[in-house]
């Protein structure tokens, strides 16, 4: 068997990997399966270190190898500041109006990239098969191939691939897409994400459509499809019944007995739709009085990237929301909207989501979105709460019999999020089975397993 190398923006210790959630975990055991090396940045940004240099970190976690590289200031801001969360970030999540084109960011990305290439070849050997994720990394795979590897190098991209046009106001989108060309194997979160890969290579690059997947242009072939992220099921689903999670359903259980609980968990992240949320709230709260005093939202919103004005600007409008919905609707004895800036240990998260009748996971677009997932397999089967869900969330297209929203339709979603509270329990069951047995069969390891089978089997150029 070959060995497998994970490339990654951040790298996790397989070993304390249970704390870090399910892709950590995934990727820990693919890793220790055969022995491996999982390669990224450390972490650790050096004050006035030289731009493109960086100090390699290596340690070992039993078979599995871990190996990582400091970034200078320069280099940090420009690549994971400036370009990967200022620029890809809102473009791939359709948002051009809150993109910043600064010129100066894309020599910190290639930079990075080549720092992190230039590291990581002389660790390879020659039947390695290499995984590269996210959008930090799309040009690793050229990189690498300049300075004459050859192995299977396979991408998938956590978020969503905008539209052709979208995607062609980067200034560098030619050399984003041909940067993809030098993997052997493009995985994405959805056939939404395949469709825009297609039309752009199609219509911006004129590539030639090979078989189903397959597509070459610039004088290389890649395979490009859907491999729908998912989560450790079981490991959930014991987490949901482990001591913590109990205590805290029964916490909530408790406090909440008289009310409706509706939850709402993500970081705190313009893609997430999250005043929208709020303003349908406050539109049900107008709309349908007998939730007034009855029905409360606990909003969990963990910090992120809190560096970008952006991020910090969202944050004030959230905070200015939530007072404005409690001055408006609330009373001494019940508060509409509990909002929380903060992270919730993973270990209680499962039973904060038993205790929910409803799960409010509305993004304006999310290459995935594993909190609808983790919801569904918090639930009691006996007595499920009800998935209420954005359509623009690439889940959307496995979750089908969740409710289904448009999160900008802030009438239309409080109009869900009451049917949702009014569902009648056979069909909250039946629904649930359903969503229930999609994740099952589409699980993280599912998604490993496909995925590396499917670089395997690639057709190399
Ligand atoms: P994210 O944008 O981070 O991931 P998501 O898929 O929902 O979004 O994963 C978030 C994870 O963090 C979940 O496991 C969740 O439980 C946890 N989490 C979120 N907020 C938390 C909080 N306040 N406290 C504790 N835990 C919290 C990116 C893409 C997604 C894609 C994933 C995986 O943006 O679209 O689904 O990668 O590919």
């Amino acid at each position: 068997m070959s060995r497998l190398v994970v490339v990654s923006n951040r790298v996790a210790d397989p070993r304390k990997a249970a704390a870090a959630g399910g892709l950590a975990v995934a990727l820990g055991d693919a890793l220790s399966t055969n022995g491996g090396l999982w390669f990224g940045w450390s972490g650790t940004v050096v004050e006035g270190g030289a731009p493109g240099e960086g100090e390699m970190h290596t340690q070992q976690a039993g078979n599995v190898t871990l190996s990582t590289v400091d970034l200078c200031r320069e280099d940090h801001d420009s690549y994971y500041l400036g370009y990967s969360n200022g620029v890809l970030w809102p473009v791939f999540h359709y948002r051009l109006d809150l993109a910043d084109f600064d010129a100066g960011y894309i020599g910190g990305y290639r930079r990075v990239n080549q720092l992190l290439a230039r590291k990581l070849m002389p660790l390879l050997r020659p039947d390695d098969i290499i995984w590269v994720h996210d959008y930090h990394l799309i040009p690793m795979a050229a990189e690498l191939r300049a300075m004459g590897c050859k192995n299977r190098i396979g991408f998938f991209l956590h978020i969503p691939l905008p539209p052709p046009l979208i995607l062609a106001a980067v200034p560098q989108h030619e050399w984003l897409i041909r940067s993809l060309f030098a993997y052997d194997l493009v995985g994405f979160q959805s056939n939404a994400d395949v469709e825009h890969f297609s039309r752009y290579v199609g219509e911006e690059v004129g590539a030639e459509k090979l078989a189903e997947h397959q597509f070459r242009a610039f004088g290389r072939r890649v395979q490009a499809q859907a491999f729908p992220i998912g989560i450790d099921v079981d490991e959930f689903a014991a987490l949901t019944h482990a001591k913590e999670a109990s205590d805290m359903y029964e916490r909530m259980k408790s406090e909440y007995s008289r009310r409706r609980l509706l939850l709402g968990v993500e970081r705190l992240d313009y893609s997430k739709g999250l005043p929208q949320r709020l303003k349908a709230f406050r539109e049900l709260l107008k709309n349908y009085p007998e939730n007034l005093k009855r029905a409360t939202l606990i909003q969990i919103a963990s910090p992120s990237r809190e560096a970008l004005d952006t991020y910090a600007g969202l944050r004030q409008e959230l905070e200015s929301l939530c007072g404005a919905i409690n001055g408006d609707y609330g009373g001494l004895d019940w508060m509409p909207v509990r909002y929380i800036h903060r992270n919730v240990a993973r270990q209680r998260l499962p039973g904060l989501y038993r205790a929910a009748c409803v799960a409010l996971v509305t993004p304006l677009r999310d290459g995935m979105n594993l909190v609808a997932k983790e919801f569904i397999a918090a639930q009691d089967p006996a007595d499920p709460g009800v998935l209420v869900l954005s359509r623009f969330a690439g889940a959307a297209e496995q979750l089908k019999e969740a409710i289904l929203v448009n999160p900008y339709d802030v009438h239309g979603t409080a109009e869900s999020i009451q049917r949702a509270l009014q569902m009648p329990l056979p069909e909250r069951q039946r629904r649930h089975q359903l969503l229930l047995e999609r994740i099952r069969s589409q699980d993280v390891h599912w998604w490993r397993q496909t995925f590396l089978s499917a670089l395997q089997a690639c057709d190399v150029t």
